[in-house]
């Protein structure tokens, strides 16, 4: 697996023995969160893993690695000017344009003087007597300080397959989430690629391209529209440039964070022609929130959903000739149940003469070997093997550090059937410790900058009422906490969304329990719920002096 190498124009700052906050990890929400708390007057350092700033966008480099959220839509809103003022290129820009965001936003705020880069935070300790978190790294430097912030991401934490003999590949093996940052060139070279999820969906056609050969192993087939990607027009840049505020109220009031008129008729109230009219105008637009927004009932009725889902894979037929391949990449499980995917030229790719597809449900994985990998029915030979395997999403980037709130207690050990907090925000037994987009809020679901900027927000004003009341610390109860996880439960019960082994519901990552991550009451109604629960006091949380 290969390391990323250093990037030269981050700064290599010391870590300090005290600060007011330490926030961990680099991405938007730890930059966001450096820049607000310094606004605020308080000393903050930031721990990054790698050696720069952008998180996610600068981890997951593999070739046609892009948002899936529309740029004008998919950035700080928190400086007018900067709005302004940076320019995107492409409706869903690519990784290395993020990336450019991300580095203009460190280079404008000079943030990376208080960030220490190459550094993993490994444990956090609350210390009750002196209401302090004391927070080691990898390195052995330690840093007190009164909060603790993870800002480390929900899609953080790579996840590598179970199968036996992963070390016996005698070839070059990749993993999407940390590709290298000088490129991988396929030219030439036979491919095996695992996993079908957005990484695969998004990084196969362009692998495709240039390996001599390419074989995909499929266990679950992905839902994907196409993004019908370009470059954008000046008339829209303008647009949206000139009524920003408007734009981004309706983000903060919608569903998913991507404003969209709300439907208002179910699916199976309107004709079949009108239906896939509809379901039509979505895959034009190559929007994945019209699809899911279609109708009423898409996310919540099977006989509803089941009209998406026909219209999805009879585009797959239309898009594939070969029956066999295209039936395999059909999935029999709800539409938008699994994280759909936004693509270019993924179904078509199975066209190319140099692209397989092994269909791991009718001829199991076996291991890896030496030359390639063994499924129940072969042995395949690769030059080089491609893991797009995902991530422990949500849980996995908290409970990877030893974090140990009152009386040691081990947030990971609580978590055991299942993340428990208050608003996706803090977690009972731990005082002083946020979590931005944690389980339990709308996060994943949601244009995560919307969801970020929010619960940054929140934070930093409870952070200063604490401040301003002369408050010591802030930490949930143990009642509002079970309240919150049954709400977060029921609201997922009333969707599909449990019926599919999604990483949403831990499915992915063997022994992990089964629980529904995410908060799917939409991130306006969130939103208000915790603005309610602020302007009560924080209601809920205890507050000590
Ligand atoms: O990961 P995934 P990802 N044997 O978990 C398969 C965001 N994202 O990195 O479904 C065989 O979705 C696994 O199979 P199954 C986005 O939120 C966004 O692609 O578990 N196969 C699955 O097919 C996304 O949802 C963007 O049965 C194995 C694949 O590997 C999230 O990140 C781009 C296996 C993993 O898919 C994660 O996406 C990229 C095994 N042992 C990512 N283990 C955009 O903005 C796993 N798999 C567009």
């Amino acid at each position: 697996m290969s390391v990323p190498v250093a990037d030269p124009q981050a700064d290599t700052s010391t870590i300090p023995s005290s600060a007011d906050a330490v926030i961990v990890g680099a991405g938007f929400s730890g930059m966001y969160l450096l820049h607000k708390l310094r606004t605020m007057g308080l000393s903050a350092v930031v721990i990054e893993a790698g050696t720069d700033v952008g998180g996610t966008w600068y981890w997951n480099r593999y070739p046609g690695a892009r948002v899936d959220v529309e740029s004008l839509s998919y950035s700080y809103s928190f400086d007018p000017e900067m709005e302004q003022s940076f320019e995107w290129q492409e409706r869903y820009p690519t990784q290395p344009e993020i990336l450019k965001y991300a580095q203009h936003v460190a280079d404008r705020f000079d943030l990376r003087k208080d960030i220490v880069f190459r550094t993993r935070v490994t444990a956090a300790h609350y210390d009750e007597d002196n209401r302090t978190w004391q927070v080691r790294t990898e390195h052995g430097d330690a840093v007190s300080a009164r909060f603790l912030i993870m800002a480390t991401g929900c899609l953080s934490s790579s996840k590598h397959p179970e199968i036996p003999g992963l070390d016996t590949f005698k070839g070059a093996t990749f993993h999407t989430a940390h590709w290298p940052h000088e490129g991988v060139d396929f030219t030439g070279l036979r491919v095996g690629l695992i996993g079908t999820g957005s990484s695969g969906v998004q990084s196969i056609p362009v692998i495709a391209q240039q390996a001599a050969d390419l074989t995909v192993f499929q266990r679950t087939p992905a839902y994907s529209l196409p993004a019908r990607n370009r470059k954008l027009r000046p008339d829209e840049i303008a647009a949206m440039k000139g009524d920003y505020r408007t734009y981004r109220q309706a983000q903060k009031e919608s569903g998913f964070g991507v404003p969209v008129p709300p439907p208002t008729k179910s699916a199976l109230e309107v004709s079949e022609e009108e239906r896939n009219a509809t379901y039509e105008q979505a895959w034009e637009s190559g929007s994945l929130v019209n699809l899911l927004s279609a109708y009423v009932d898409v996310a919540v009725d099977q006989e509803a959903n089941d009209t998406a889902k026909r219209f999805v894979h009879r585009k797959i037929h239309e898009l594939v000739p070969d029956p066999q391949t295209a039936a395999d990449l059909c999935p029999d499980y709800p539409v938008g149940t699994k994280r759909p995917c936004l693509d270019t030229n993924y179904y078509e790719t199975y066209n190319r003469p140099n692209v397989h597809l092994v269909n791991l449900q009718r001829e199991p994985l076996v291991e890896v070997t030496e030359k390639g990998v063994r499924t129940a029915a072969r042995e395949y030979e690769f030059d080089a093997i491609v893991y797009a395997t995902g991530f422990d999403a949500m849980t996995g980037s908290l409970t990877n550090v030893d974090i140990r709130g009152r009386d040691a207690t081990s947030l990971k050990e609580t978590w055991t059937a299942g993340p428990r907090t208050y608003l996706g925000i803090g977690s009972s037994g731990f005082p002083n410790l946020f979590m931005i987009t944690g389980p339990g809020s709308p996060s994943v679901l949601s244009n995560m900058m919307v969801s970020i900027e929010q619960h940054v927000d929140w934070v930093c004003d409870a952070i200063e009422h604490l401040q301003r009341q002369g408050f010591a610390t802030i930490e949930p109860t143990r009642q509002a906490q079970d309240e919150w996880v049954d709400h977060v439960n029921l609201i997922a019960s009333y969707t599909l969304y449990p019926k599919a082994n999604s990483w949403y519901m831990g499915a992915n990552v063997p022994g992990k329990p089964r629980v529904f991550m995410p908060y799917a009451g939409g991130v306006g109604e969130y939103r208000k719920k915790c603005d309610q629960i602020a302007a009560k006091g924080y209601e809920g949380f205890v507050l000590t002096p």
